[in-house]
């Protein structure tokens, strides 16, 4: 399941933006101590699995689904990150919220020092573990000098205050670094919490500003608004949002833009009598890894694929018409899934 992880500076809105996307009502009030997270699952909205559902009618629909964890704040003091909940070293993005609204802060700068902190974390874990490695080495244990170089370049890249994810690793590099789940390291989408009547600038203008590099996308929201919006039914909730010429809701832009930004996509699937299931893979996946994401048996197991745009499937009213219709086609090993693909696996395990 994909992780994303909600940090900032304090009352930056971290809790707010949880709430909107979450619609978990947390206390917004409360303070969260250092080693204490809020978590929570939420299933992710989609279209195309709902009108699968309508159209096989089974006894369940399994959405993909994401985790949003809700970090403590970040003081400015590198140690204390460095300490942060293990959850932190797990995730597969930040999300860092960036206060736009009440007393004109500036988001620019208010990046720059939390990408600072993140690098200050790093380092601290860094060398921590390179003595304990150079130790390690010195006494025989010489192939550990493969991670001990790995994180030297690390290291190199942090202190000219170059973030792990500008970083580009060989396979073997990355397997040595990837355990420490270094949080300059993750790839960033970061928020600008604009005040209700929103930003004078958009995401695009805002990323240039912000310049976070590679593995970075940038949102503007309207964290109060938004998140008192997916508080109401979901009657009411679009009401209010055709007034505010809103599209999408919180939830929705959130996990568009975490999908993009991981280079996600989606495909269904559904024997259909039981229940139809979304599924999130890399964009680029072969049929086999997609089987994998279901069950790490399919994927050795894998023989064939029968696949449908979706789309197609549900303007074709079923399996069998998209048969006729020379829609559906087997494919094999080599085949790179798509986005909106709706599979049926053959497998032998
Ligand atoms: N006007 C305005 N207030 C906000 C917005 N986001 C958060 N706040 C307020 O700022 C305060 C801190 O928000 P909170 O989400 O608890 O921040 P956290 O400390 O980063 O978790 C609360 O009083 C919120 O109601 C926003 O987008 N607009
Ligand atoms: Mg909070």
């Amino acid at each position: 399941m994909l992780k994303l992880g909600i940090i900032g500076q304090p009352r930056s809105g971290k809790t707010t933006i949880y709430n909107a996307v979450a619609a978990a009502n947390a206390d917004v009030n409360a303070y969260l101590a250092p080693d204490e997270i809020r978590h929570t699952v939420v299933k992710v909205p989609d279209e195309r699995l709902d009108r699968l559902f309508d159209l096989f009618q089974p006894p369940k629909r399994v959405p993909a689904e994401v985790e949003y964890v809700d970090f403590p704040a970040m003081t400015g003091d590198a140690n204390e990150v460095a300490s942060f909940p293990p959850a932190l070293r797990e995730l597969d993005a930040l999300i860092m919220v960036l206060r736009h609204f009440g007393d004109h802060p500036d988001p620019v700068d208010e990046a720059r020092k939390l990408c600072d902190e993140l690098i200050l974390a790093d380092l601290a874990v860094l060398e921590k573990r390179m003595e304990r490695l150079s130790k390690e080495i010195a006494s025989g244990r010489t192939e550990n000098q493969i991670e001990y170089d790995a994180l030297v370049r690390c290291r190199e890249a942090l202190e000219s205050e170059t973030p792990i994810r500008s970083l580009e690793f060989t396979p073997t590099e990355r397997k040595a670094v990837t355990g420490y789940g270094f949080v300059s390291g993750m790839p960033i989408l970061a928020v600008i919490n604009a005040p209700d009547e929103g930003s004078d600038l958009d995401a695009d203008a805002w990323a240039e500003k912000l310049a976070l590099g590679p593995k970075s996308a940038v949102r503007v929201v309207r964290g109060k608004l938004e998140g008192e919006l997916s508080a109401l039914s979901p009657e009411d909730q679009q009401v209010f949002m055709d007034d505010l010429g809103l599209t999408e809701s919180a939830l929705h832009g959130m996990i568009t833009a975490s999908y993009q930004l991981l280079g996600l996509i989606t495909f269904f699937t559904g024997a259909s009598e039981k229940e139809v299931h979304a599924w999130a893979v890399e964009d680029g996946s072969k049929a086999p890894q997609a089987a994998g994401t279901i069950h790490t048996d399919f994927e050795r197991g894998f023989i064939r694929a029968e696949v449908v745009p979706v789309n197609e499937l549900i303007r074709l009213g079923s399996m069998a018409d998209a048969r006729k219709a020379g829609i559906a086609q087997l494919e094999g090993k080599e085949y790179v899934v798509r986005d909106g693909d709706y599979i049926l696996f053959r497998f032998n395990v």
